[in-house]
């Protein structure tokens, strides 16, 4: 042996800690961009046998972590670079946290010493304190044989309780650290029981199960954290057993199939205000559901609350009475929640009666109908309704499919006509409506089910955050089909600026032709017009699983300005 051989087999350094406890607590995929001081880490844990997925823009690494958090219920790993890198792939942490996905972000750090003194060094930034207001935890780790403690910290912090987005700053000189192998070994942490159940109180259960009792007209709203909380059968057995209609929110869709018989979805205004109790269920009673106030909810006017009763499931305890009283909090993990809850009703709860499931059903038939209708049109250039009653087509056939969906109009569309059947199966802009996860979200899909179908349903701006991706997808040969809703622009293609100078704010180039850049990679690109040029586009897509972008032609007069939230845009406030 030469003293070099030697001097590996008994010690080890930063970059394979680092990799081994990754390893040891079952995170086997990086989401990442290389560069100094992390390029050859990815290298290294390539050669270690861990996935390494490497992107063209680190926010979109960033979002496949998170995707891939949401999806598997395991912290999704990014890293990146140091200063210019960590700040790209901070929006993804953000927003991570914000949606309550377990991800971490790791970056490379510059010298502490010469950061600090901030005496110029190499993309100096002080990351761990710009990170720190925006994920749930944040952590540096200076010495070697801390990497394991740091690693084991950052997994629980985002995943037990509500998860979210950590940050882990490991700074350039940690990774070429060396120590004794023994010493090595002895500091890894595997992480017990990373996301422990969280039982509720029996009271808080009786409270809200007699509340329940109470109601006429009583709803269940599904969240994403219902979703996330993997607790499919219970939440089943709940919604079954009470025969209470719910709604699910966008990410919650597929948790019961769109078309079960209880889903009130086609029916949301008048349930939404008429329910009399409300149960939450890993849903937080945020500006997508109206702050529990105002005429969506029945109320007179816009700052009056419901007269809506409250039970809410939920992992944080301050959760309730954010916006408005909630009569009967039931605080843990949805799985024990909806267990005791389960236990307590037993098997002779009182179903609502059918003065209310018959006015839901009605307006339900009523709605579906009339959607039936538009769905069937077949005009040229499409609608939005024409062109997704070909996805929900493919989703019907296709229910283990992922659907990733982003965009004003092509968002809000699809949320009411794609129906879901599965579980996390749909992945979409989620609590800030951000552009720009699509593609991101659609690597992670692909790769954190081994290579499921990936239908990724963007409008053309939403697409333009993230296209050059399409490289990664074309790269790894991912089996995604890329549906960009080309309507000229954000919102419509019509806008024109009144002193006839430079074009809109809102609008691009006319009839700009996507496909070529999936062709750029040699990926199949195509242009549909029709519904049914679109339908044998996605066909073969999803039966080849050949990356494949569709430029999906849309009548760029249809949309309308901020899809279904033009209210929220201030000149709307303004004319109130
Ligand atoms: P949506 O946007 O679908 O309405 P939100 O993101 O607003 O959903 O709400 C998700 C809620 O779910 C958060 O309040 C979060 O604390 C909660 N949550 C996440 N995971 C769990 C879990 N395992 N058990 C209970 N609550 C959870
Ligand atoms: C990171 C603001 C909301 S929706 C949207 C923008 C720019 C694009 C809508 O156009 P698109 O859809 O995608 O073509 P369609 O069908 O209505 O034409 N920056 C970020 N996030 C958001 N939400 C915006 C800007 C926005
Ligand atoms: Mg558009």
């Amino acid at each position: 042996m030469t003293s070099d051989t030697t001097e590996q087999a008994t010690t080890t350094d930063g970059f394979h800690l680092v990799i081994d406890s990754l390893k040891l607590n079952g995170i086997d995929t990086i989401y990442a961009l290389p560069g100094i001081p992390i390029t050859d880490f990815l290298r290294m844990a390539q050669a270690e046998g861990m996935k390494v997925i490497s992107f063209r823009h680190e926010q979109h690494a960033g979002n496949a972590a998170a995707a891939a958090g949401f999806i598997t219920g395991r912290p999704g790993i990014c890293f990146t670079v140091s200063a210019p890198g960590f700040l790209n792939g901070l929006t993804a942490l953000a927003n991570a946290t914000t949606n309550c996905f377990p991800m971490i972000l790791v970056s490379g750090s510059s010298e502490r010493e010469i950061v600090d003194l901030q005496q110029g060094d190499y993309e100096e930034m002080d990351q761990l304190a710009i990170a720190k207001p925006l994920c749930k935890a944040a952590f540096r780790v200076l010495h070697a044989e801390d990497i394991g403690v740091g690693i084991a910290r950052a997994i629980r912090a985002a995943v037990s309780g509500r998860p979210g987005g950590v940050y882990l700053d490991l700074p350039a000189k940690l990774f070429a650290q060396s120590i004794s192998r023994q010493a090595g070994e002895q500091s890894l942490v595997k992480v017990v029981d990373p996301a422990p159940r969280q039982i509720p109180a029996p009271e808080a259960v009786s409270r809200a199960v007699e509340l329940l009792k109470s109601a006429k007209k009583p709803l269940v709203i599904l969240g994403k954290g219902a979703a996330y909380a993997r607790a499919d059968e219970e939440i089943r057995t709940f919604v079954e057993r009470t025969g209470v209609p719910y709604l699910p929110m966008s990410m919650a869709k597929g948790l019961l199939a769109d078309t079960h018989p209880q889903c009130a979805s086609a029916a949301r205004s008048f349930v939404l205000a008429e329910a009399d109790v409300v149960m939450l269920v890993g849903a937080r009673l945020n500006w997508l559901l109206s702050h529990g106030k105002g005429k969506t909810w029945g109320a007179a006017s816009a700052k009056e609350p419901t007269k809506a009763k409250f039970i809410q499931l939920d992992i944080s305890p301050t959760e309730a009475d954010s916006n408005v009283a909630v009569a009967a909090p039931v605080i843990g993990d949805i799985g024990s929640c909806m267990a005791a809850l389960n236990a307590a009703i037993g098997t002779g709860f009182a179903k609502p009666g059918a003065e209310w499931t018959g006015a839901i059903a009605e307006r339900k038939d009523r709605n579906l109908t009339k959607m039936a209708e538009t769905l069937a049109k077949n005009s040229s250039p499409m609608s939005f309704q024409s062109a997704l009653g070909i996805v929900r087509e493919k989703m019907r056939e296709r229910p283990d499919a992922y659907l990733v969906n982003e965009g004003a109009n092509t968002l809000d569309f699809a949320r009411s006509i794609v129906d879901m059947y599965e579980p996390r199966k749909r992945l979409d802009v989620g609590t800030w409506g951000i552009m720009g996860i699509g593609m991101g979200y659609a690597v992670a899909a692909a790769v954190e089910s081994k290579g499921k179908p990936v239908v990724a349903v963007c409008g053309d701006s939403a697409f333009g955050f993230s296209g050059m991706e399409v490289e990664t997808i074309c790269r790894y040969n991912l089996p995604v089909c890329v549906v960009v809703f080309n309507n000229n622009g954000i919102y419509r293609g019509t806008d024109v600026n009144p002193r006839g100078t430079e074009v809109a704010p809102t609008v691009f180039v006319k009839d700009a032709k996507y496909e070529l850049l999936m062709q750029a990679f040699g990926g199949h690109g195509v242009r549909a017009e029709t519904p049914q040029e679109l339908k044998a586009a996605i066909d073969e897509a999803v039966a080849s699983g050949r990356p494949t972008l569709v430029n999906a032609i849309i009548d760029e007069t249809a949309g309308t300005e901020s899809g279904r939230i033009t209210n929220l845009n201030p000149a709307a406030a303004k004319k109130k």
